[in-house]
């Protein structure tokens, strides 16, 4: 039998427009706990183009106050939104554990990241947001500003719900664009936690507007309404693709979209070996390889491939997938039914392509009290072409170890997929790890550490199919404001500039 397993802060949960909580007025949707399938979470109302409408028309009507509201005012609401944050951490690694997962550990470090770019944006209030440069002609002073698009809709995956939507709404906000938030619906109650601590922070009505729902009912009439000007995305390529395609058949609306991987950890010929086993188990397996940067390929020297599956694979087959509450787990449950299917699918997939199974990825049924739980898959395969398992991304612990002859090699293997997010060299040599740098595809590279752990204050995003070059976190700004020019005569004539005749 279901049971609401804790308190929401609405139960049943609620959409925020213009302000106010509202309640559902049609379908609703149920949340459940993904270490037990059978924990019912909470109940949130299944928005509708309707709703979507509501709150794309509240942030539309709050955009001209918020715009001129002074910059460092608009920071001031970031600090509060801090204080916030840090009041209720543990609060909301738990929620957050709980609905998404993940381990309590990397549930706490999720929320101090969303609280890095909180304090960030905040920070960057009283910063430049624009620059003075020189004309040809002496009376002119040029002037760079950057100005806020407008209503941006945020759109987010349930496996960064709280950092991920902070990476976006947060820069958006300062920039003095306005706001509306779609969490995924695997993630709906950390969504509505995030925004109620945003009203709390005190950001006016219709700033920040939140809609629950899934990608059909919301997450489609968000992105192709004509009301909003910018749409940021986390996701997977498949919607992204989408999203791309709705942007550019507009004719103003632009959008950044973070999309899925193949990410992988090369181990040189030179590499320290525990350090690379450490890295590889660490990008492979934390969060059972559901984060966009999780490496599904370990790339090793032919020289090297038998001390390091070695060193490598009985530390995988330790690993605990097991209780997110438990501090001996090293990483939880898949999110739901769907992603145990597919993971299972590319396990056996990858057996029929040939590959080496090292260690066989199952299904760890009842004994976890019917959570999603699987045990990690690793096998040898080596690059051929038309082996998918080594080029698509699996979102789960599905780990291809493929040896190499050589450097270029080695780049050649990394780039041929289509996707470039992360990637993570392990090197003793500095000449080396110059060349991965500049001659492999990602947006994230790493020396001597996983390909997972981005930080805040840099830019994060992919290219090909993992992203559309414009970043998230530190980087948005760039997505969500558009740089003006602005010239200023201080003369009581007109000169033009190029020479051109004024009279
Ligand atoms: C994601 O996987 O969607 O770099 C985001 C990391 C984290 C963010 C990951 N800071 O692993």
């Amino acid at each position: 039998m279901a049971t609401v397993a804790h308190n929401t802060v609405f139960d049943p949960g609620r959409h925020f427009i213009a302000g106010d909580w509202r309640a559902a007025d049609g379908a609703s949707f149920e949340s459940h706990n993904p270490a037990r399938t059978r924990e019912l979470l909470g109940v949130y109302p299944a928005g509708t183009s309707a709703d979507v409408d509501a709150a794309v028309a509240a942030a539309r009507e709050a955009f001209p106050n918020w715009r001129r509201t002074s910059r460092v005012k608009r920071g001031d609401l970031f600090d509060n939104l801090a204080q916030l944050i840090k009041r209720d951490v543990d609060e909301l690694a738990t929620v957050l554990a709980r609905e998404s997962g993940k381990l309590l550990d990397e549930a706490r470090a999720e929320v101090i990241e969303g609280l890095h770019m909180v304090q960030y944006v905040f920070g960057t209030a009283r910063q430049p947001y624009g620059q003075v440069i020189a004309s040809e002609i002496e009376a002119k002073d040029l002037y760079e500003r950057r100005k806020p698009r407008g209503v941006v809709a945020v759109i987010t995956p349930w496996n960064f719900p709280f950092a991920v939507p902070l990476w976006m709404l947060a820069p958006s906000l300062l920039e003095g664009n306005t706001t509306v938030f779609k969490p995924s619906e695997e993630t709906p109650e950390i969504g509505q936690r995030l925004v109620a601590l945003f009203a709390e922070a005190g950001f006016p009505a219709g700033t920040i507007n939140l809609i629950h729902g899934d990608g059909l009912g919301v997450g489609e009439p968000l992105a192709r309404h004509p009301d909003v000007d910018v749409v940021a995305f986390t996701g997977s390529y498949e919607v992204g693709a989408k999203i791309r395609r709705w942007a550019a058949e507009s004719d103003h609306k632009t959008c950044a979209c973070e999309m899925g991987s193949k990410s992988a950890v090369i181990v040189c010929e030179d590499a320290d070996l525990e350090l690379a086993a450490s890295a590889a188990l660490l990008s492979a397996f934390k969060t059972a390889g559901q984060r966009c940067v999780s490496a599904g390929r370990v790339l090793v020297h032919r020289s090297k491939l038998g001390a390091f599956v070695e060193r490598f694979v009985p530390r995988a087959e330790q690993v605990r997938f097991g209780d997110p509450f438990d501090r001996q787990s090293f990483a939880g449950p898949l999110i739901n039914a769907a992603a145990v299917e597919k993971v299972t699918a590319y396990n056996e997939l990858a057996r029929r392509e040939g590959a080496q199974v090292l260690l066989e990825g199952k299904r760890l049924g009842d004994t976890l009290a019917d959570g999603y739980f699987m045990s990690p898959c690793v096998y040898l395969q080596e690059h051929r072409p038309g082996v998918r398992t080594i080029r698509e991304e699996v979102f789960g612990p599905h780990l291809a170890i493929i040896p190499f002859d050589n450097d270029d090699e080695a780049i050649a293997i990394y780039n041929d997929t289509p996707y470039g997010l992360s990637m993570a060299v392990i090197t003793e040599d500095y000449r080396r790890w110059r060349l991965y740098r500049d001659e492999c595809d990602y947006g994230m590279g790493y020396v001597n550490l996983p390909c997972i752990g981005a930080e805040v204050h840099l830019p994060f995003g992919g290219v090909k199919r993992s992203g559309n070059g414009q970043p998230s976190a530190a980087a948005l700004v760039d997505a969500v404001t558009h740089r003006t020019a602005f010239t200023v005569n201080h003369d009581r004539t007109i000169r033009m500039a190029q020479g051109m005749k004024a009279e």
